[in-house]
């Protein structure tokens, strides 16, 4: 029998909300290291809410079924592990779709999947409201390709059913430039509004707006060297550009590292910062506004993961 369903593997807010749309067309699975209601409810950009019972496992204990392609929707740091636990108990050739920010995992999962690797970057917003509730914040659009160009038959055909599910997608021969571009929007702003507690917006307002463009010059300066463009294709502006439109867009929003931060959770600076800081030291560029950010962000993961002192 040809293997028809897809796995979503990290049932966060974009996991949940990619299981219950792709719900609505294909057979779903939902695999997760804890256990969460099967009824779940998700609430549209537009207000409707639309309640469906998901099939779930866990990432221990999975099926025998052979799935028709895995959703790797973890947070970045734990794509690879979660990655690991999967490989162990799959067959050879099933399909990979990495959904994760930055531009760390990418890479060794593509080399390291024994099967066709695709990347996936969302401008789709959804945040957990409860464990049985999803909120689809707002529509996005999604791009989707492998790192070298190959499997563009599947990916045109994942993209034809995740639009048909509600979630535009387009498949694309670009998408490392692609990630990098969402990488360097996340640079520049989530690092900043995660330190200082604030939304998107307020980064319009003194004293963050020169934090923003100190951020935007590096960020810039290094994408260069890499031989990354913005989409307009026109270097320091054109990152300006690009910045500046998604702070306007999402000014209301509460970015998902000061989300991660307000919960406890480690963030994704490694994602994000470490390949932008390594490819920095590639090229002898200093960027000390993103060091700092990552040097704190670092500490702050140390500090999680040190025990509360009792006295
Ligand atoms: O992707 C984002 C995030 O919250 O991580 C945006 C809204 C673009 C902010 O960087």
């Amino acid at each position: 029998m040809t293997p028809s369903t897809h796995w979503i593997v990290g049932p966060g807010a974009l996991g949940r909300l990619i299981a219950l749309r792709l719900a609505e067309r294909v057979p779903v699975r939902l695999v997760g290291r804890r256990p969460l209601p099967a009824r779940q409810t998700l609430v549209s950009p537009e207000g409707k809410t639309r309640e469906q019972s998901l099939a779930m496992a866990r990432t221990d204990a999975l099926p025998m079924e052979v799935p028709a392609v895995v959703h790797l929707t973890t947070k970045a740091h734990a794509a690879e592990a979660a990655h690991a636990t999967l490989a162990a108990q799959l067959p050879s050739g099933v399909p990979l779709v990495l959904w994760q920010n930055g531009f760390a995992c990418q890479p060794a999962l593509t080399e390291r999947h024994d099967g066709p690797v695709l990347c996936a970057t969302t401008t789709e917003g959804a945040h957990v409201q409860a464990d049985d509730r999803v909120i689809h914040a707002g529509h996005g659009h999604t791009f989707l390709g492998a790192l070298d160009g190959s499997n563009a038959d599947l990916a045109r055909a994942l993209a034809r059913t995740l639009t048909d599910a509600g979630l535009p997608a387009e498949a694309v021969d670009d998408i490392r430039i692609r990630l990098w571009r969402k990488l360097a929007v996340n640079a520049a702003i989530n690092p900043l509004v995660a330190r200082f507690t604030i939304r998107n917006g307020q980064l319009r307002d003194r004293p963050f707006r020169p934090m923003v463009e100190r951020s935007i010059n590096e960020v810039a300066a290094i994408l260069a060297a890499e031989g990354v463009t913005p989409p307009g294709g026109s270097g320091l502006e054109g990152w300006r550009e690009l910045v500046w439109q998604v702070i306007e867009a999402t000014a209301a929003n509460r970015a998902s590292m000061l989300q991660d931060v307000l919960a406890g959770r480690v963030t994704e600076h490694e994602a994000i910062l470490a390949p932008l800081l390594a490819a920095a030291s590639r090229h002898q560029l200093s960027a000390p506004c993103l060091a700092r950010h990552l040097q704190d962000l670092r500490l702050r993961t140390q500090k999680l993961a040190e025990p509360p002192t009792t006295c």
